[in-house]
């Protein structure tokens, strides 16, 4: 699992509106409207929320530690949503008592391994693998005018996989996972049995839609990229070399937090 690094998201913050206006050209959709479509909603169905819900970030100290501007960076995409945010004074346990104090309904925390949202009220939980995963195959959705009966390759079953295998196949794509690792595949199988799995080291069949969720640098090739295809990019380091980005140009969607918390908040909600 990639952990992130100061210099992956100090500039997120600032270039929020920037990116939300970058979403909104390519998929029709900004942030919210992603997140919302990933839920099969809306952002109206959010604005009530909007005026009562107030989030907690809380940094975690535990293994590797704090990573500087991790946790004001997700306060700063969940406060671009139209949310009150803000981040603890206190890490840990601490900053838990100090979140659900101070009118928290939900909190954001991440360690090593695990990135949630929990909304305190009700227990729900958003896991940030899951959510990813879906909040991007619903945004290739949007970029594609739709995925019905369309096939989409999915790089990758680790759980940013899985949430968009689990998506597009409930939207009627037909889905094909390929993956190094084949129990991994098998496993996706038993969970989806609508998915069909590529054999490890096979080149990657054709395919005009891509969701490349791995935490592996090229996996894609500049030669399997046409005029017409897309694709959604959440594996951190990007899959794809500066001359596949070229050649994809706006049909390429990749950031490294944002559609991911702006969909573990509306699920949490
Ligand atoms: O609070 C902090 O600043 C740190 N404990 C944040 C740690 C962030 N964690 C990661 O980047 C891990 N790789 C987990 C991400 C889960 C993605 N599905």
């Amino acid at each position: 699992m990639t952990r992130l690094r100061e210099e992956d998201i100090c500039l997120v913050g600032e270039r929020l509106s920037g990116y939300d206006s970058h979403l909104l050209k390519i998929t029709g959709s900004g942030l919210a409207g992603i997140a919302a479509h990933s839920l099969g909603k809306t952002p109206n169905d959010f604005v009530s929320a909007q005026r009562t819900v107030s989030v907690g970030v809380i940094p975690v100290t535990y293994g590797q530690g704090i990573i500087s501007g991790f946790s004001e960076t997700v306060r700063d995409i969940i406060a671009f949503l139209g949310f009150a945010a803000f981040v603890t004074r206190e890490p840990n346990l601490g900053g838990l008592a100090e979140a659900v104090g101070g009118g928290a309904k939900i909190v954001f925390l991440a360690d090593d391994d695990n990135f949630i949202a929990l909304n305190v009220a009700s227990g729900k939980v958003s896991d940030n693998g899951e959510a990813t995963g879906r909040g991007y195959a619903a945004a290739l959705e949007l970029m594609a005018g739709g995925l019905r009966e369309k096939k989409v390759l999915i790089i990758g079953a680790g759980p940013v996989g899985c949430g968009a295998a689990r998506y597009l196949t409930a939207q009627g794509a037909k889905v094909l996972v390929h993956d190094c690792d084949e129990s991994k595949m098998e496993q996706l199988k038993c969970l989806i049995p609508e998915i069909r799995t590529g054999k490890p080291g096979m080149t990657l069949p054709c395919c005009q839609f891509i969701v490349e969720a791995t935490p592996a640098e090229n996996t894609v090739t500049a030669d399997y990229i046409t005029a017409d295809t897309c694709v959604a990019a959440p594996g951190i380091p990007l899959g794809l070399n500066r001359e596949c980005r070229e050649r994809l140009a706006d049909r390429l969607i990749h950031d490294v937090l944002e559609i991911g918390v702006a969909t573990m908040l509306f699920t949490a909600l």
